[in-house]
């Protein structure tokens, strides 16, 4: 299969807005207070407009993300939808500066809003393009850090809208609170509910061991991030000293920084985000990589497009529900006994609500 139209890149569109989260996320690192998105569109000379979104978790980073992306139109304009061509040629442009940070966000939106043209322009789903059936994949509700008896009234909430499964970030000043957490949601969706923890890169690896030490009678599915995303090391040095399964990924930049993770034996299942691992290219980088070490593959944020991406990855794992895009998409995918399927509509499953971006103020 080739991933390449001769339909060219027009013109980028290029819109900045600060959507509304049901409720501000606490982590044990810092508040998410709302969803900083970038909207690219991406007009193709065939009248097809790839869409995607970026997620700067701050304000703060909005502003320059947008301008980076609008600064790429001038590299890519009249350039054919062809999304690995295009991303080495951006690629090497910023080989000197480096492809992390907000150029990573930036070549990454590009591809990913290619991609959604490559399959509207092939008038499929974006699972299909790339040879899987759209699958209802199992998925996790993704909540905030919360005591015992807010986690719990939420957990009910999300067992109404079809959770059968949970995250919840971790790392309470106090330690029992995190094992209360635990407890209150297993007493309000059951013994056995898939429950996974999240540090958030909180703890140095002997704080994180000596807390993770405390919940392994839980049952929990893994211990996420129990130090800095980059300390590959201490990530192994948690590993090897807890009997609770380690994951990490979501800060991986590229499949590069994916495979010193493995190397390091840093976790025992991985989950790359979406936008930092390289859009959709370098997802399937990433899915490759955790084939050949058959590792079981979760997604981060991005559930629209990660349920198409999930649906192609050979250890597909679970997918991650945190809506953050909600307030300015149509198409949200369905969500329904503990599964989410991706919508089947040609593209990766966004169809921008104009009233409400335009309500935003983008
Ligand atoms: C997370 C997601 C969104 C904002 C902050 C933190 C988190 C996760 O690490 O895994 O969902
Ligand atoms: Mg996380």
């Amino acid at each position: 299969m080739e991933y390449r139209e001769e339909a060219k890149v027009r013109a980028l569109r290029v819109r900045t807005l600060n959507a509304p989260l049901e409720k501000p996320h606490r982590t044990a690192s810092g508040t998410v207070q709302s969803a900083p998105l970038v909207l690219v569109d991406l007009q193709t000379d065939a009248g097809v407009t790839g869409c995607a979104y970026v997620f700067l978790y701050t304000p703060l980073a909005l502003r320059p993300a947008a301008s980076l992306i609008a600064n790429l139109e001038a590299l890519v304009r009249g350039a054919p939808v062809a999304p690995g061509e295009v991303r080495a040629m951006l690629q090497g442009r910023f080989r000197l500066l480096g492809n992390q940070g907000l150029v990573g966000i930036a070549v990454a939106a590009i591809d990913m809003a290619l991609w959604d043209a490559l399959a509207k322009l092939r008038g499929v789903a974006l699972a299909r393009l790339l040879g899987a059936e759209p699958a209802a994949l199992p998925v996790y509700d993704s909540l905030g850090q919360m005591g015992p008896e807010e986690t719990a009234r939420e957990v009910e909430a999300s067992l109404e809208r079809g959770f059968r499964a949970f995250k919840v970030k971790a790392g309470h000043p106090d330690p029992a609170t995190d094992l209360a957490v635990a407890r209150a949601i297993r007493g309000v969706a059951g013994e056995g509910t898939w429950l996974a923890m999240d540090f958030n890169q909180a703890f140095s690896a002997a704080e994180a061991i000596r807390r993770a030490r405390l919940l392994e009678g839980e049952g929990l599915a893994w211990i996420e991030e129990p130090v800095l995303a980059e300390d590959f090391a201490g990530h192994a040095e948690v590993r090897r000293a807890i009997a609770i399964p380690v994951q990490t990924g979501e800060n991986w930049w590229g499949v590069a920084d994916m495979a010193k993770a493995i190397a390091a034996g840093a976790s025992d299942h991985v989950m790359p985000d979406a936008m930092k691992i390289g859009g959709v290219s370098g997802w399937l980088e990433a899915a490759a990589l955790a084939a050949r070490h058959d590792l079981a593959l979760s997604s981060h944020l991005f559930a629209e497009l990660s349920a198409h991406l999930l649906a192609a990855t050979p250890t597909a794992h679970r997918l991650e529900w945190l809506d953050v895009a909600g307030a300015v998409n149509e198409t949200p995918p369905v969500i329904a006994d503990g599964a989410l399927r991706a919508c089947e509509a040609p593209g990766c499953g966004l169809r921008w609500n104009e009233r409400a971006i335009a309500k935003l103020g983008a």
